[in-house]
């Protein structure tokens, strides 16, 4: 099978994983780069030789003009948010299929409008979304759908740490007015939404403790799933005695037992047999940074689902259309915390 093309529009931080994880995927080929910053693009496609690219992909500051020229079986959107709806309209209107990170947009219109351009173009369009993808993550998951715990009531999903160079890696994270929401409940309520299927209800409440960001670093949700309530936890500025950071910490009550993914990536089953413990192993790729391992490992995940359906009328698992749904659910924990209200979540003009 011959190697798809692609470009990629974005090379700040998150381009420096992202892309050597599609060369790890393997089955591709970087024909291109794009940054509105041509210098970084430049040094960009001097990095992708050291990661083992076969040939040295070409640099532009026009995204158009790339489209023009590069005959691409697909495009890899990881730049800033608003960046995001111009270029995946761009690519629609030239017909190539689109993968975007998250959150695809800063509110639910703009992520309908390109949800729906693609559709009207007839081109695949995906959402990188990689936490499901976690190693440990997945391995919980299996154990939820063995049965074990039995059936799932009650579930703490949670994503809380402090460290600074966060906001030193992304400083564009400072200056969003919607931040820890916006940017891990996203992830977060992806997860429920796996985990748990799509909430009918969210109640939530937001809170800003560094002085020096625009947006909110702490939020707590409770979501309904079901039968299922699901806490969600978030926050950019909470001292524990042992940092989590990248880790999600997960527990899962069920009629059977419980399951606990506990710091270190220890998954802990308690049923009347007792409790059994086991650490869950993840891949320690050279060019991910060690501060974000866990992470970075599940783009190798994330990329091989997507490019599965790109090239082999595979299913992927994060597609445009599923992922407007935790769009809308992360706008209407926005909605429930300005009101101070349980806010109702339906999907209706959310086409999946
Ligand atoms: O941007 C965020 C994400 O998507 O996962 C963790 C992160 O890098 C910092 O909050």
């Amino acid at each position: 099978m011959t190697n798809l093309k692609f470009a990629v529009f974005g090379t700040g931080f998150w381009a420096n994983f992202q892309i050597p994880a599609w060369f790890e995927v393997g089955g591709v080929e970087l024909a291109a780069l794009y940054n509105r910053t041509r210098s970084k693009a430049d040094a960009m496609a001097e990095k992708c030789v050291a990661w083992g690219a076969a040939v040295v992909p070409r640099v532009y500051d026009d995204a158009e003009a790339l489209l023009r020229n590069e005959q691409l079986d697909f495009v890899d959107i990881i730049t800033e948010v608003p960046a995001h709806a111009p270029l995946v309209h761009l690519a629609a209107q030239h017909r190539v299929p689109v993968i975007c990170q998250k959150p695809m947009a800063g509110d639910f219109d703009t992520a309908c409008g390109m949800v729906q351009a693609c559709q009207a173009a007839g081109v695949p369009f995906f959402v990188h979304e990689n936490f499901r993808w976690q190693a440990p993550i997945r391995a919980l998951k299996n154990v939820i759908d063995s049965g074990e715990i039995g059936t799932p009531f009650r579930a703490r999903i949670q994503f809380v740490f402090h460290k600074p160079f966060v906001f030193e890696n992304q400083p564009m994270l400072k200056t969003l007015e919607q931040l820890a929401l916006a940017d891990v409940g996203s992830h977060l309520f992806d997860l429920a939404r796996f985990f748990f299927g799509d909430p009918e209800s969210v109640y939530c409440q937001t809170h800003r403790v560094r002085p020096d960001i625009a947006g909110e670093d702490v939020a707590s949700a409770v979501l309904r799933c079901g039968d299922v309530i699901c806490n969600c936890d978030m926050s950019y500025s909470s001292r524990t005695e042992q940092e989590q950071f990248p880790q999600t910490l997960f527990y899962i009550e069920g009629t059977q037992g419980t399951v606990e993914l506990g710091p270190g990536f220890w998954l802990r089953t308690t049923t009347d047999a007792g409790t059994f413990a086991r650490r869950v192993p993840y891949h320690r790729y050279p060019w991910a940074d060690p501060d974000y391992a866990v992470a970075h490992a599940s783009i190798v995940d994330c990329n091989a689902d997507l490019l599965g359906a790109l090239c082999c009328g595979r299913d992927a698992e994060t597609t445009g259309a599923d992922n407007l749904k935790t769009v809308r659910l992360v706008h209407r924990a926005y909605e429930s915390a300005a009101a101070n209200q349980v806010v109702r979540v339906d999907y209706a003009d959310c086409r999946a």
